[in-house]
């Protein structure tokens, strides 16, 4: 009976450095030290030995029942350390590790400033319009009085698709439908993109952007084009800039003018910016040509407007002091992250 206690001590032990888990570790507890384990029954079987063994193989069995026990809870502790450190390495968490960079994306410059001239606009009643690219010859230059032998009618000027559909060439086509669709107080600007079958430089681009506005009603006169044009300068350059109006020619307008604010670089002494001018030209307009006025449906007699077209690549290379238009169109992320906003 002692070579069995030996026996079943040594397979214990062996058995308990082999167990994984502490529902492994509570099967073994059982399996030994429960009312049916093999230490239970040693003690059971002590009735068959002799009166005067069982005090010494009693306190044998017990002693091995103790060491049993002992060994459980400490492998017990064991378990549950190696458990608790298998968690925390699972669980672990740099605070000190640099956070993950938000790559949200940035404004265009060009719409950057369109926003701001929205916004101006916007402020004075104006509705925003929109219109298609490919156009007809009769919306882009027909009706907007551009005579047959006009430059820009020229195949060498304008990208024509087919004999009457080609890409507008300025944004006045869209205006043009809004003067047959709408009646009068008509205040609307119209920004997007328009084409040109310019030779590409610096500062040409067969691809820019314009922003047109078009204002028709009963009494609408030149001093509400200079008001509403001069209030545009002011808030895009700033109070101090002066203002001033010089006669000129488009087929859509009479009278025509173009607009120029002093030079925001040198303010007004002339320097290479706006080539000693001291002016820089920021925009067309005048009082839409009773002719155009007619042929979107609207009585010239009853109702005068005037219109104005501006250059949103120019504006926006001017603002930023951008030397090359066509950096606006390669999309060069090293250039556009710097207007981010
Ligand atoms: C320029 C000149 C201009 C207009 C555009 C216009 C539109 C209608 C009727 C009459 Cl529907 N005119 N637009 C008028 C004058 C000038 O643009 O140099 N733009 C960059």
């Amino acid at each position: 009976m002692k070579e069995q206690l030996e026996a079943l001590r040594a397979q214990a032990m062996e058995e308990l450095a082999s167990l994984r888990s502490p529902k492994e570790l509570e099967d073994f507890r059982v399996r030994y030290m429960g009312k049916k384990g093999s230490v239970t029954g040693l003690l059971r079987g002590m009735g068959a030995l002799p009166a005067e063994e069982r005090p010494i193989m009693g306190q044998m069995v017990n002693q091995l029942r103790q060491e049993l026990e002992d060994a459980v809870t400490e492998k017990s502790d064991s378990l549950q350390a190696q458990l608790q450190k298998e968690q925390l390495a699972k669980e672990k968490l740099d605070v000190t590790m640099p956070g993950k960079k938000d790559a949200a994306g940035g404004l265009h410059p060009l719409n950057v400033v369109l926003e701001d001239i929205i916004d101006i606009f916007q402020s004075m009643g104006f509705d925003i319009i929109d219109g298609p690219e490919v156009e007809t010859d009769y919306y882009c230059f027909q009706a907007l009085n551009v005579p047959e032998d006009h430059p820009a009618r020229d195949m060498q000027d304008t990208f024509y698709l087919t004999d009457s559909l080609l890409l507008r060439t300025q944004t006045s086509a869209a205006q043009a439908r809004t003067m047959e669709t709408t009646k009068p107080p008509i205040r609307v600007i119209c920004p997007g993109r328009v084409y040109r079958a310019d030779e590409v430089d610096a500062t040409h681009s067969p691809v820019f952007h314009q922003i047109e506005g078009l204002v028709v009603d009963k009494g609408v006169t030149m001093c509400d084009l200079k008001g509403v044009l001069e209030q545009f300068a002011h808030e895009i350059y700033g109070e101090d800039t002066r203002v001033r109006f010089r006669p000129s020619f488009f087929p859509f307008t009479e009278p025509s003018v173009e607009v120029d604010v002093s030079c925001s670089a040198c303010g007004g002494k002339g320097c290479r910016v706006c080539k000693g001018a001291g002016w820089i030209e920021i925009l067309g307009a005048g009082m839409v040509h009773p002719r155009v006025l007619e042929m979107g449906g609207i009585d010239p007699e009853v109702y005068s407007g005037f219109a104005f077209g501006i250059g949103l690549d120019r504006l926006t290379t001017t603002r930023y002091k951008i030397s090359d238009i066509r950096l606006l169109f390669e999309n060069d992320l090293r250039m556009l992250e710097q207007f981010d906003r």
